[in-house]
């Protein structure tokens, strides 16, 4: 699978893992849309938009700008709805804030290496994300390292070293309670040493508290930013989609403290409530670069705004049957 761009492979994924919130939500859009044009419908939509955590705010601004074009027939309404939740997602992936994904045309890669900081609570599936991103970019020929990050706990450092050496790349770290900002910065010597493309630093999701967790992503950036003389070039955001409208304020969070610049969106297979990514998309200009489709390393996906939009709404003529 490629990551980095669509392909017809990555599209089957994203529809896959669609397909709970296909049925469950937007399932009923076949539904709502053979009817008439009026008042129900438009409620209807919003709930349905509503319940797939698309955001009370997101899914009346999407509304008002499909009834706009006063449409006539729910076939309009559909083509507008699509084109709609469409440009959502497209706006922030237009307008890129890190430095590796989804450059414009001529924007050259910084000198490597390149730099991930990986940063979500706990469970949202940062270190597996990680052993993806290792595996898409072995996949592509680029050597990877990873930092262990997560120092608050034992057993996320043997997590991530397992990975490596299930999927062939090596993991630096610290024993438990080390420093995780040394942890980085050794990694990124490492990866000099090495001549290694990619650094992959994975982080605690939890501490003592929030402020300390913040504090210490903040640091882990700091350190990041001097050794490199630049900030990471992503800061990739873990977010579960099982987790629902908490998710976003996993995001308001993490997006205050430390410049976010991407969200992989995971276990999009697991939920009924993939429109988040609209709340995402909306209220934080966040792009959502990858989806998470399962639980193999090959099982996560380029986030691609038509394919997202095509797999919830269904094939017009399936949906409307
Ligand atoms: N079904 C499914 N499970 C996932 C996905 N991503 C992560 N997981 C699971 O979520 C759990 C927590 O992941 P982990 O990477 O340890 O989270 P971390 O605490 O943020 O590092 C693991 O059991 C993963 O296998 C996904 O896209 N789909
Ligand atoms: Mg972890």
């Amino acid at each position: 699978m490629r990551l980095f761009g669509r392909s017809k492979e990555s599209d089957a994924a994203t529809d896959r893992a669609l397909e709970r919130t296909r049925r469950s939500f937007f399932g009923r859009l076949g539904e709502i849309l053979a009817g008439d044009v009026d008042d129900e419908l438009w409620e209807s939509l919003e709930e349905v938009l509503i319940g797939a955590d698309a955001g009370v705010r997101t899914s009346a601004a999407v509304l008002e700008r499909v009834r706009a074009h006063n449409p006539h027939r729910s076939s309009d309404v559909r083509a507008l709805l699509r084109a709609e939740l469409t440009a959502i997602l497209a706006a922030p992936l237009a307008q890129p804030r890190g430095r590796l994904w989804g450059l414009p045309e001529g924007v050259g890669a910084p000198a490597p290496p390149a730099v991930v900081l990986v940063v979500g609570v706990n469970g949202s599936g940062k270190t597996t994300g990680i052993a993806r991103l290792a595996y898409a970019y072995q996949q592509e020929g680029k050597r990877v390292i990873a930092a262990a990050g997560d120092t608050f706990r034992a057993a996320a450092i043997e997590q991530l070293q397992e990975w490596g050496r299930r999927l062939d790349f090596p993991v630096i770290a610290s024993r438990q309670g080390g420093d995780p900002a040394a942890v980085a910065f050794d990694t990124i010597e490492a990866a000099r040493a090495r001549g290694a493309d990619v650094v992959l630093v994975d982080t605690a999701g939890r501490l003592q508290n929030k402020q300390n967790l913040m504090d210490e992503l903040a640091k882990v950036r700091r350190v990041i930013e001097r050794h490199l003389d630049r900030g990471p070039d992503e800061v990739l955001l873990v977010l579960d989609a099982t987790t629902g409208q908490n998710g976003l304020s996993q995001a308001r969070a993490f997006a205050e403290s430390v410049e976010v610049t991407g969200v992989m969106l995971t276990k999009l297979d697991g939920t009924a409530k993939g429109g988040i990514v609209f709340a995402i998309a909306s209220e934080f200009g966040l792009p959502v670069r990858f989806v998470g489709t399962g639980q193999e390393p090959g099982d996560l996906a380029p986030f691609d705004a038509e394919a997202f939009v095509d797999g919830l709404l269904g094939e017009p003529a399936a949906a409307d049957a």
